[in-house]
Order: C-alpha cells, then sequence, then structure tokens
C-alpha cells in the first residue's frame, strides 16, 4: 500500500477535555483509516502514480487521470490534511505563541488575539463541512481561508500552514452544534512548535523561487 494512516503522535485521551477521546479514536482511526484506503484503492490502476507523494498530487490535479481525480482529491485532501491535524495539535498545548509565526501574525493582524478572532469566525461561517486555514501566499504573505470539503491550499498553490477540521465529525459528540465553542477551546491544544517548523518549511521553498524573480 502507497499510503500509510500514521499514526497519532499522542494518546486517543491526550486532548482531553478539548477533543473528547472517543472523537479522536473515530475521527483518526475511522475517518482518516477510510481516506488512505479509498486513497490506495484509487490508485490501485496507477501503479506509475502509487510513488508519487500525496503533496506532488493534490499539487497537480489536472495530472491526475480523470477518472480517479476527484478521489484523489477527496481522499488524499483528507489525508494530508488529518496528517497535518495531528501534528499541529499536543496535550497541554496552546498559550500564546512562539519564535518566527508571532512576526507573521503581527505584521498581517496586528496581534494574536484579532488573528484568532478572524480565523475562528472564517472557520465559523464556513456553510457546511471544510477546513479553515492560515496559509502562506507564492509572495510571501499569509492570509486566512476556507476550503470546503478536504480540499487543501495546495491545489490552489496556497501553503497550508495550519488548519482546522471543521466537519461535524471533529466536534460533533462534545460540541455538538456548537462549532464556535469547539473552535475557542481548540486554540488550547495547537502545538506552536510544530506550526513554525511547516512555517519554516513555507519559506524555505519561497525563497529560492523568489530569488529567480
Ligand atoms: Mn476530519
Amino acid at each position: 500500500m502507497p499510503h500509510e494512516l500514521p499514526p497519532l503522535p499522542y494518546d486517543y485521551s491526550a486532548l482531553e477535555p478539548v477533543i473528547d477521546t472517543q472523537t479522536m479514536k473515530l475521527h483518526h482511526d475511522m475517518h482518516h483509516g477510510a481516506y488512505v484506503k479509498n486513497l490506495n484503492a484509487a490508485l490501485e490502476k496507477y501503479p506509475n502514480l502509487q510513488s508519487k507523494k500525496v503533496e506532488d498530487l493534490l499539487r497537480d490535479l489536472d495530472a491526475v487521470p480523470a477518472a480517479i481525480r476527484a478521489t484523489v482529491r477527496n481522499n488524499g485532501g483528507g489525508h494530508m490534511n488529518h496528517s497535518m491535524y495531528w501534528k499541529i495539535m499536543k496535550p497541554r498545548g496552546g498559550g500564546e505563541p512562539a519564535g518566527e509565526i508571532v512576526q507573521m501574525i503581527k505584521k498581517t493582524f496586528g496581534n494574536f488575539n484579532d488573528f484568532k478572532n478572524q480565523f475562528n469566525d472564517a472557520g465559523a461561517k464556513l456553510f457546511g463541512s471544510g477546513w479553515v486555514w492560515l496559509v502562506g501566499k507564492p509572495g510571501g504573505e499569509v492570509q486566512i481561508v476556507t476550503t470546503p470539503n478536504q480540499d487543501n491550499p495546495i491545489s490552489q498553490g496556497l501553503f497550508p500552514i495550519m488548519g482546522n477540521d471543521l466537519w461535524e465529525h471533529a466536534y460533533y459528540l462534545k460540541y455538538n452544534n456548537r462549532r464556535p465553542e469547539y473552535l475557542a477551546a481548540w486554540w488550547n491544544v495547537v502545538n506552536w512548535e510544530e506550526i513554525n517548523k511547516r512555517l519554516e518549511t513555507f519559506k524555505a521553498h519561497l525563497e529560492p523561487e523568489l530569488a529567480h524573480r
């Protein structure tokens, strides 16, 4: 199988009380597990695509055969999105961000609270299922965007620095229909070290490109 479900980097119960154990179990094993299984099934007849990283498939969906394009978009997106999601959370996380991300937030949003409010607001307003993101743009700026379903910003040429899952499966058992409550609580498990690493990756990819302009 070319793609594998990555293990959770902590126990199912580690993000309590922000995210309950049963949600974590179902979300990781069943939902993420199904995205991986469906992605592998779609690639079965296309051995030349099996060695490609999921981000490379999603970066150029037009290069994916039409017969499996929607499946790769949805399930490859689901795989990539959740692989990030588990890592940008951690037990006893949260607090004020540190490191490079602070400068980015200040420059773009003024201060952390305004950033958080705009991110939560965008997440609360997205109709249906999807994700809210802080993305890096080709010019080096950052921006809050939302995507529907399991679309990853990489398909639009944007780099996903951090994102929160707005599907009901991410919060419904504990928060029911109160998505804004989940969005507000989520900041208590955010892993800023990992997000800073992702920001570094964005910048590392960016600088060679900018140097050629
Ligand atoms: Mn999910």
